[in-house]
């Protein structure tokens, strides 16, 4: 272990961080420390230059360290640093959300905000059961979630979600009236899709046994994201989502996409609604939102559900939710700038030029030991490895140690290495990357 990992840093001062989703006593063994980015870069405490293959954690959509980001928060943080966001407003919030709306998908022109992915679900969930009783359907109280879904930690997210390991442990404080869709992943008549799977519309069919189980007039909402991050890039086969929304709207549930990681631009449009036409009523967001620099979601509600919390008397509180730094001002400027370098460089739609070279570039890794299946869309890629024979995750670890160690910074899952660059890539740095992981790949036995 380094005597010294910093100037002001010495080993045994990481003790007291409790570090999230992360093997602590490994990490702390042998700390990967991050300490300047800038551009397609992190530089780590000693010195070393790592290519950023993954956009921070899915969330830096514009390149690390924007001036133009930065003096917006200076800015903000100097001229007014809090405002109360109950019963209390200031105009960067309201021109944010005019912004928003604008990008959004068709009618969802109401921008509820948030501090996280996690909470974005939450609010979206509560939104969705509020919506129901606010139209006279108070039992419509289920969500059906879908297996290996992320949406986040909070206990409606996790309820929903459909990974394991988020789920056991908290087993017994479940959301009541959680059901599950299938996943999509189909290995065995999908590896090596490029792009949208052909296979496997059917399996939003299964959505329509879920309702024959349980009433549709128990059901408030269907989470999905549209592609699936977290679980290691699960691709929505082609059709899918229509018919997901065709069924939500026989049975009058809503749909919610979580677009925590699809939104602002990952997949070639602003958001994967667009990209693959089709409109949920309910949109989570965060992430890009921001491109990472200072905490903020955003849940963005059709207008037909809006409008129906707008009755009663008009001094009376629509909706009892929100957060003290709902629309926080300093995440305001950052958001409003962040739009402007997306807009200014085309960002939100990049990702979509690049996409059959991306998928080119991932593809290479087709053939290579190991190799089970490699998935992309829009500038997100993913491999699948073959788990080590009663040690799954620890092939995919392995990669992902090398690669940093070669100055690429990929994400793993299990033994899925998952892949997001900066919205910014260079066709040299796309190369570069997967060089090193397709190198990296063939030496890790
Ligand atoms: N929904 C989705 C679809 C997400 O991907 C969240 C909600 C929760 O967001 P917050 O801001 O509360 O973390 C996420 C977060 C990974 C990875 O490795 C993905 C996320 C977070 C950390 C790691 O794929 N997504």
């Amino acid at each position: 272990m380094n005597a010294e990992l910093t100037p002001a840093l010495a080993a045994g001062d990481l003790d007291a961080f409790w570090m999230p989703f992360t093997a602590n006593r490994q990490f702390k063994a042998n700390p990967r420390l991050l300490t300047r980015a800038k551009g397609m870069h992190y530089w780590t405490a000693d010195g070393r230059e790592v290519l950023d293959a993954v956009a921070g954690l899915w969330c830096v959509n514009a390149g690390h360290g924007r001036p133009e980001i930065t003096d917006a928060v200076a800015k903000q943080l100097g001229t007014m640093d809090y405002a109360p966001a109950f019963q209390m407003g200031h105009p960067s919030a309201f021109e944010l959300a005019n912004r928003l709306a604008k990008l959004a998908p068709p009618g969802l022109d109401r921008v509820f905000f948030t501090n996280s992915g996690s909470e974005s679900v939450d609010t979206a969930l509560k939104i969705a059961v509020a919506y129901h009783r606010a139209r006279g359907a108070g039992q419509r109280f289920r969500f059906i979630g879908r297996e290996k879904g992320y949406h986040g930690v909070g206990f409606g997210g996790m309820s929903v979600g459909g990974m394991v390991n988020n789920r056991k442990y908290f087993a017994s404080s479940m959301l009541p009236g959680v059901d599950h869709l299938p996943h999509t992943l189909d290995i065995e008549h999908n590896a090596f899709s490029r792009g949208l799977p052909q296979w496997g519309a059917h399996l939003a069919n299964e959505l329509e046994r879920l309702v024959a189980l349980h009433d549709a007039s128990t059901i408030a909402a269907v989470i999905v994201e549209p592609i699936a991050g977290s679980a290691g890039v699960v691709l929505p086969p082609i059709g899918y989502l229509k018919r997901l929304r065709e069924i939500c709207d026989k049975h009058d549930i809503l749909l919610i996409f979580d677009e925590v990681i699809t939104g602002f631009g990952r997949v070639g449009k602003p958001f994967a609604g667009l990209a693959f036409d089709v409109t949920p009523d309910l949109m989570t967001t965060a992430k890009g939102l921001t491109n990472g620099t200072v905490p903020m979601g955003a849940v963005f509600a059709h207008r037909k559900i809006y409008d129906a919390f707008m009755q009663g008397p008009e001094n009376a509180i629509e909706l009892f939710h929100g957060y003290t730094y709902s629309a926080h001002p300093v995440s305001c400027a950052a958001a409003l700038a962040t739009l402007d370098v997306y807009a200014k460089e085309g960002l939100l739609t990049r990702a979509a030029s690049l996409a059959s070279e991306w998928e080119d570039a991932v593809h290479s890794l087709r053939g290579l030991p190991h190799v089970q299946d490699v998935r992309n869309y829009g500038l997100i890629g993913a491999a699948d490895l073959e788990p080590r024979a009663g040690k799954p995750g620890t092939r995919g670890f392995d990669v992902f140690l090398k690669c940093f160690e070669r100055g690429v910074m990929v994400r793993v899952t299990g033994d899925t290495i998952a892949l997001s660059p900066p919205l910014i890539v260079e066709s040299k740095q796309i190369e570069r990357i997967l060089e090193t992981l397709g190198a990296v790949i063939r030496e890790t036995a």
